[in-house]
């Protein structure tokens, strides 16, 4: 038994400045470890919701002293006493004490910075990778890493309505490879972007963030960043998108503003339907809003058959939104992050449920992170063929990388996805 003695959560800062949660775990054997958890911008209304302090005075209200408060207080009463290693039992705990479906009681903030805290701990007190720990002796695989290199939409302060344009290096026969490859095209398309007189500074996700004439031109650019990196857009590196279009669909139009459209349903996945004839489209993320189910089940019937039809906003990592969009044929692909639901657990159950009917998972950081790199080992433990962590700069992005990077020059036994899915 390894007892959970005490508690400990911090008021830290998020990669935008603002404040989030740190909270360590220490058994009685004096034994720590510690999580910190990541908030979103283009966040789902199907979300769990986080807790704010709400006190203008401070950070403009969003503190998280409260978060802390109840940490110290009703979390610690609860969990003290347990064995680390019962993860399942302390998030359902957890959940009871919150009581709520969206976690408005406690916040999904609050419990997730425990919850994977909890399981990091654990790992330490196995003297195991937390990956190991995660997925015990059946992980094979490292996932391809789409890499965010032009940001848009609520990342940035530029004029595309599409949020992510992101590399997909399919072809690379190793996750180092895949990571060299992104490195050298984020470079050559920099240097495109410089001679054509576009800005270089980067968005939230660390991607450049210059207007640009439509939503068709960065994909141009990205071709050609591609090919000038002596590789091929079809067969080594694809390119991905996350539309995000819950943000621009108002009274049931997507309002397209940098291709100056407004669009009904059908038409909006007729203008994806078209990107996709025109480039090598690897997937794509959130390409119709939350609750127009009836465009995604026009998408996936589509695409979903050389195309990732990806739901982020959609499922927001949620068991009943996904059971419903396996029912209705929604999607081939699920977006997961952990604090949409709030627990480990949740989380885990919502990754099983995409497994057994053949969903894809890919484990996503949110834009406002932290140096924490719990979703590199979460995508390994869980057999993921794909992590979405935005660009190869900015280190709340890189230590996700990193830490790949590291696990794969340390074990043998896992393979690079890249060719699983390269089809
Ligand atoms: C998304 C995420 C991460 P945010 O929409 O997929 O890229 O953005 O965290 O702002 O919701
Ligand atoms: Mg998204």
């Amino acid at each position: 038994m390894s007892i959970i003695e005490n508690l400990k959560a911090y008021e830290i800062l998020d990669s935008r400045g603002v404040p989030t949660l740190l909270t360590e775990i220490i058994l009685d054997t004096g034994i720590k470890g510690c999580a910190s958890v990541p908030s979103g911008a283009s966040t789902g209304i199907h979300e769990a919701l986080e807790l704010r302090d709400k006190d203008k005075k401070r950070y403009n209200g969003k503190g998280v002293l409260t978060n802390i408060d109840i940490i110290n207080s009703s979390i610690l009463d609860a969990i003290q006493g347990l064995d680390v290693r019962d993860q399942k039992n302390i998030d359902s705990i957890l959940l009871k004490l919150d009581g709520t479906k969206n976690k408005s009681k406690l916040g999904s903030n609050t419990l997730l910075s425990v919850s994977l805290a909890i399981a990091k701990t654990a790992s330490i007190i196995d003297d195991v990778e937390l990956y190991q720990y995660l997925g015990g002796i059946n992980t094979n695989f490292l996932p391809i890493p789409l890499v965010n290199v032009i940001n848009g939409g609520a990342h940035a302060y530029n004029n595309l309505d599409i949020q992510e344009y992101m590399l997909a290096p399919l072809g690379a026969k190793t996750f180092n490879e895949a990571i060299r490859w992104c490195s050298e095209i984020f470079f050559n398309l920099k240097e495109l972007l410089k001679s054509n007189n576009y800005s270089t500074s980067v968005g939230d996700e660390g991607g450049f963030a210059p207007n640009f004439k439509n939503n068709y031109e960065p994909l141009e650019f990205l071709i050609k960043a591609i090919k000038k990196s002596k590789l091929n857009p079809e067969k080594d590196v694809k390119i991905s998108l996350d539309v995000a279009s819950s943000e621009f669909y108002k009274q049931n139009k997507y309002l397209l503003s940098a291709s100056n459209k407004s669009l009904v349903s059908d038409k909006m996945v007729d203008f994806l339907t078209d990107i996709e004839k025109k480039y090598p489209i690897f997937s794509i993320e959130d390409g119709c809003a939350e609750d127009d189910w009836k465009g995604w089940i026009n998408l996936n019937s589509k695409l979903s058959h050389h195309v990732y039809i990806v739901g982020d906003d959609l499922f927001v990592t949620n068991k009943n939104r996904l059971e419903k969009g396996i029912k209705i044929n929604a999607a081939n692909a699920i977006l997961v992050k952990p604090n949409q639901i709030g627990t480990l657990t949740e989380t885990l159950d919502t990754i099983s449920l995409a497994k057994e009917n053949n969903i894809e998972t890919i484990i996503s950081h949110r834009s406002g992170e932290t140096e924490d790199n719990f979703i590199a080992d979460l995508s390994v433990g869980t057999n993921s063929k794909m992590i979405k962590t935005g660009s190869v700069t900015r280190s709340e992005r890189c230590s996700k990388y990193n830490r790949l990077l590291v696990i794969e020059r340390n074990n043998n036994n896992l393979t690079y996805a890249g060719h699983l899915l390269n089809v």
